[in-house]
């Protein structure tokens, strides 16, 4: 049950969250933190108070699951029983081990002296749920530590080491044994030494030399403006540090108090709170409950040594796990361990790697022309060239020669799993790990379950995605699997606008306008216009006949255009330059094709292409849904935040829809169907749940 325990040990009341798994200040929680520091204040015997943590952590912030409805009545809001406790005259000392996050550490912060174990996190998330801290914290940090340290640890929402923290003042010390012991031994040191609460609410020191800087704010927000592009809350959060440094702490709070709530009823904080929870939601799979034995990863081979490989591998030695890279083409193993070399030298010199951190994950990297050198591997991921009869060949060698108990795992993106997997005596070991480029820093992992992959696999695949700080989501076989066959819906109509009217310019405007950090044209420079040249060509899925196609990406690429690595693609690139800038000789070429096609061009609006480019694509997730390609709704918002920038305070594809209602997603649709045809039918399922007023949260297979 949600408690906080209450033990008195010579003198000193230790208060003990015991809300497991988190520790979460739900109501219960509250009520009894508040019950029991007024039996500690009113009893005589105590002198000094210890707040702690029971099992893995501190705690955790408040119960996110609780914003949004009324609280239990008669339980007591957080920021008065904070306020209570700070102005209390006993002292009290916060004991951190694990995290002390958002309310968790609003409840530190209140404490007149915090201690933390080594290793332990402090920090105020959120920001990343669309909120500010609530309880006080936009308040009490700036007084406590430096205001631009404040203001950045506020905004960003990352979490501090603990010794960071105490570097910048907002730990008193940190330790490296049993964390209550030592608040413990820090609380009877106070009450022998008489030194009294030290409250953050009344220091001044900081506030003071901010007050000096009237340029800080303002370039604050300039430095932070491209990074928080779209989104309320940090830039609600520097208003509030801003009331902290220039009025009473007493208004401080109130400010805080009316931000959070309207915060907190927020669209963009409700498609946040809804992302961080179809994250873990997401690492519940049918059919393979939570206790399915899978094994630990220590050992991986990856096959192909090109960006992708080289990707896999950094991220794979980051997680701690050997990795043997393979390469039969002696050349191309040099070039890419050079690769992965360099790359680690860059981030070294960005000061995102430490030396010593640098040497242990190359240390971990071998490169092989050998495939008997992955005889022991538990897992091997291959990513090499994108061709069955390729994949085929090679899956049939590692059978033979990998330990029989491996996994083996393809990163294709377009290939059937299951047609690879029946190449080998193994199939039930046969997984798809669909890695996105570049693989060491995007975060989805689109693990594929083949129709033999036993739960053992896939239950192994997911921690393994765990492990290596991805968020791995499970899907079905099929063209594209979710992300891509989605992607692809995007894309074919975004050309379609521009042979219709539009240029590259205007369709990208409207997309980063939305929120994405790249319009599909400029992301096509980026990712190299022949890659998806090559693709199209080797499947006719993606042309088939009699339906439209748009020749332009073709005819780019036939020109020798390949995107920025040729300095020109949808966009013309100044050398050593990666700015997009339009070019007469794209709009030409567009021009060309939209008389060639007998199209006349128009003026289209930027809501017609935000819904032409959006629409399809969630009308092909509610495809993917109904076949159960993807498990459930929320999945394949996860792959869209993760694998594609779908902007996190949307929600994701699917949820943006039901906000918007799918019945009006339904009617353009529809509209749309009649005006161009072919690919744009509105799916049966966007139809069975508009006519129901339904959305696809409510959907269950
Ligand atoms: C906040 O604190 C606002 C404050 O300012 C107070 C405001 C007061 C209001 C004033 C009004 C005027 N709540 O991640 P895991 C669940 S906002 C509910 O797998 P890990 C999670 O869903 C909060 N549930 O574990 C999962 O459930 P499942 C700021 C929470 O070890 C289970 O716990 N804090 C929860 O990988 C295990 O979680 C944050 O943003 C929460 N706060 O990571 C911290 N936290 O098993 C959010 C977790 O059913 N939490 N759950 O799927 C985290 O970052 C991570 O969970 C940890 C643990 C790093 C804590």
């Amino acid at each position: 049950m949600a408690t906080v325990n209450y033990e008195v040990r010579d003198g000193i009341a230790i208060l003990t969250l015991d809300n497991p798994p988190v520790n979460g200040l739900g109501a219960g929680v509250r009520t009894a933190f508040k019950a029991n520091y007024e039996k500690g204040a009113a009893d005589d015997a105590v002198k000094a108070i210890v707040i702690a943590g029971a099992g893995r952590m501190f705690c955790a912030g408040a119960d996110i699951a609780e914003f949004g409805k009324p609280a239990p009545k008669g339980t007591p809001a957080l920021q008065p029983v904070l306020d209570q406790m700070e102005a209390g005259a006993k002292p009290v000392v916060a004991a951190i081990h694990g995290v002390a996050l958002g309310g968790g550490a609003e409840v530190a912060l209140a404490c007149h002296f915090r201690v933390a174990q080594k290793g332990s996190r402090f920090g105020l998330p959120e920001v990343t749920l669309g909120i500010i801290p609530g309880a006080g914290g936009t308040q009490r940090l700036p007084r406590l530590i430096d205001v631009k340290e404040a203001l950045t640890i506020i905004t960003s929402g990352r979490p501090l080491s603990a010794d960071k923290a105490k570097a910048l003042g907002a730990i008193d010390e940190v330790v490296e044994d049993d964390v209550l012991d030592a608040a413990i031994a820090f609380a009877r040191k106070l009450i022998a030494d008489g030194t009294k609460p030290r409250r953050c609410s009344e220091q001044t020191a900081s506030i003071e030399v901010a007050r000096k800087n009237s340029a800080l704010f303002g370039d604050f927000r300039k430095s932070m403006a491209r990074r928080n592009r779209g989104l309320e809350a940090p830039f609600a959060a520097v208003d509030c540090v801003e009331v902290a440094v220039n009025k009473s702490f007493e208004d401080g709070l109130k400010i805080e108090r009316e931000t959070f709530k309207k915060l907190v009823a927020s669209d963009q904080s409700k498609a946040l709170r809804y992302a961080f929870f179809i994250e873990r939601e997401a690492t519940k799979i049918d059919g393979v409950p939570k206790d399915t034995p899978a094994f630990d990863v220590e050992e991986a081979g990856v096959i192909g040594c090109g960006t992708m490989g080289g990707g896999i591998a950094r991220s794979l030695a980051s997680a701690g796990i050997a990795v043997t890279i393979l390469d039969t083409d002696e050349a191309a193993l040099k070039r890419g361990m050079k690769t992965i070399f360099d790359n680690y030298d860059a981030s070294v010199a960005k000061g995102r790697l430490s030396k010593d951190d640098m040497e242990e994950r190359i240390g971990r990297i071998n490169g092989t022309t050998e495939m008997h050198d992955l005889e022991d591997v538990d897992i091997v991921i291959e990513a090499a060239f994108e061709d069955m009869a390729v994949k085929k060949d090679l899956f049939g060698k590692l059978d033979k020669i990998v330990q029989p108990d491996a996994i083996l795992a393809t990163n294709t993106s377009t290939l059937d799993i299951d047609e690879i997997a029946a190449a080998t005596n193994r199939p039930e070991q046969v997984v798809g790990t669909h890695f996105f480029s570049p693989a060491n820093v995007m975060r989805l992992m689109e693990n594929v379950r083949g129709e033999k992959s036993s739960k053992k696999t896939l239950a192994t695949v997911m921690k393994l995605s765990k492990k290596m700080g991805k968020v791995g989501v499970m899907v079905g076989v099929c063209f594209g699997f979710v992300g891509n066959r989605m992607l692809y819906a995007y894309s074919r109509q975004s050309n379609f606008l521009i042979e219709e009217g539009a240029l590259p310019q205007d369709v990208d405007k409207v997309i980063y306008g939305f929120g994405f950090p790249m319009g599909p044209f400029a992301v096509g420079d980026l990712a190299g216009l022949d890659i998806g040249y090559a693709i199209r060509k080797a499947n006719p899925a993606l042309r088939p006949e009699g339906k439209r196609y748009s020749p332009i990406a073709d005819r780019l690429v036939e020109l020798g255009r390949k995107g920025q690595k040729t300095n020109a693609g949808w966009y013309r690139y100044e050398e050593g330059k990666r700015t997009p800038l339009p070019d007469p000789v794209v709009e030409q070429t567009i021009l060309d094709v939209s008389k060639e096609l007998g199209i006349e061009r128009r003026k289209i609006s930027e809501e017609e292409i935000l819904q032409r480019c959006l629409y399809p694509m969630i009308n092909e997730g509610a495809n993917i849904l109904e076949e159960g390609i993807a498990q459930r709704a929320s999945d394949i918002d996860v792959i869209w935040l993760y694998g594609y920038g779908f902007p996190r305070f949307r929600g994701g594809p699917m949820f943006y829809a039901d906000q918007i209602g799918l019945k009006k997603i339904y009617d353009v649709m529809s509209k749309l169907y009649d005006t161009h045809g072919d690919w744009l039918e509105p799916a049966p399922l966007l139809k069975e749940l508009a006519g129901k007023g339904k959305g696809f949260a409510d959907y269950a297979k």
